[in-house]
């Protein structure tokens, strides 16, 4: 028997919506790993379409929480940092970075900020700024097209995107992380929509292309995100770590879609997850 890893997913709670924590509690625990949550906010509901939300922030809290961790001596084997509530909390996240990680501690960063050639409602440049700070901490990164745009300062194209744009993006991204860099979100033509994957070691880059639906729903990162991060520390190789993350949030879309659950409410992701958890053992278990 494998024993069970752990994860601290640092968030904001949005309570209803289905992004950030309340998709990465379930999916992280659906793969077999124990997520410690880190609460960066608690929001009645995300910032994308509902209007009038109530926002609480928690950064206070943060580093008091970090320290009472470090003194149970809780390990963590990775580290998956999210949506910031100020470009202040950077710095609180950083320093939660050092303080509950050990060598062995990976450490992804999602600089959750944008789509679809926008901030997020609040968000501008000095959020970028505080994420290109926080990249370099990472052993992983993983920024949709908008989010690489704004790191990089290269201008936003919807797609399709050229082999030429993508490459400059990781240029730029390169100098950002020395890790490894998944771009999510990236279409190489009408039909298809996928990731680009670059690993800093290596030097060695890969791509997974799926057909793409006729939708987008909110939270599908934080999905791909969360079962990336917790598929890699149960030792799951990059390409199926790549691939099955993706393929957990098509059969989530796919089923949302056929349901006719409205794009801002998040996925049906809960629909899908005994099999996925069937198929996560199969790999791992
Ligand atoms: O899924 C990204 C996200 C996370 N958290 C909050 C958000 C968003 C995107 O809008 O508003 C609060």
């Amino acid at each position: 028997m494998n024993a069970l890893k752990r994860i601290a997913a640092i968030n904001d709670l949005s309570c209803v919506g289905k992004c950030s924590l309340t998709v990465s509690l379930p999916v992280i625990s659906a793969a077999g790993v124990e997520c410690a949550c880190m609460p960066t906010a608690v929001l009645s509901t995300h910032t994308a379409v509902f209007t009038g939300y109530t926002v609480r922030d928690l950064s206070d809290d943060m580093l008091p929480i970090a320290r009472h961790w470090k003194k149970e001596g809780i390990d963590f084997d990775g580290i998956y940092s999210g949506y910031m509530i100020s470009p202040q909390q950077g710095e609180i996240f950083s320093e939660i970075f050092d303080m509950v990680s050990n060598e062995d501690t990976l450490i992804i960063v999602d600089p959750v900020m944008a789509d679809n050639g926008n901030y997020y409602a609040g968000m501008g440049e000095e959020m970028a700024e505080a994420f290109r700070k926080l990249c370099a901490k990472a052993h992983i990164i993983t920024p949709n097209v908008t989010e690489a745009c704004y790191l990089t300062g290269i201008e936003y194209q919807p797609g399709s995107h050229s082999e030429e744009y993508i490459d400059a993006l990781m240029a730029g991204l390169k100098k950002l992380c020395s890790g490894r860099i998944i771009l999510t979100g990236v279409c190489p033509d009408e039909k298809r929509i996928g990731n680009v994957a670059w690993d800093g070691r290596s030097g060695e880059t890969a791509s997974c292309f799926n057909d793409r639906l006729p939708a987008a729903y909110h939270g599908t990162g934080d999905v791909f995100t969360s079962c990336l991060a917790a598929l890699l520390v149960r030792g799951a190789n990059i390409d199926d770590a790549i691939k099955m993350s993706a393929q957990l949030v098509i059969d989530s879309m796919a089923r949302s879609l056929e349901e006719g659950i409205p794009h801002h409410m998040g996925v049906d992701f809960e629909g899908i997850l005994p099999a996925f958890t069937a198929k996560v053992e199969k790999l791992l278990g």
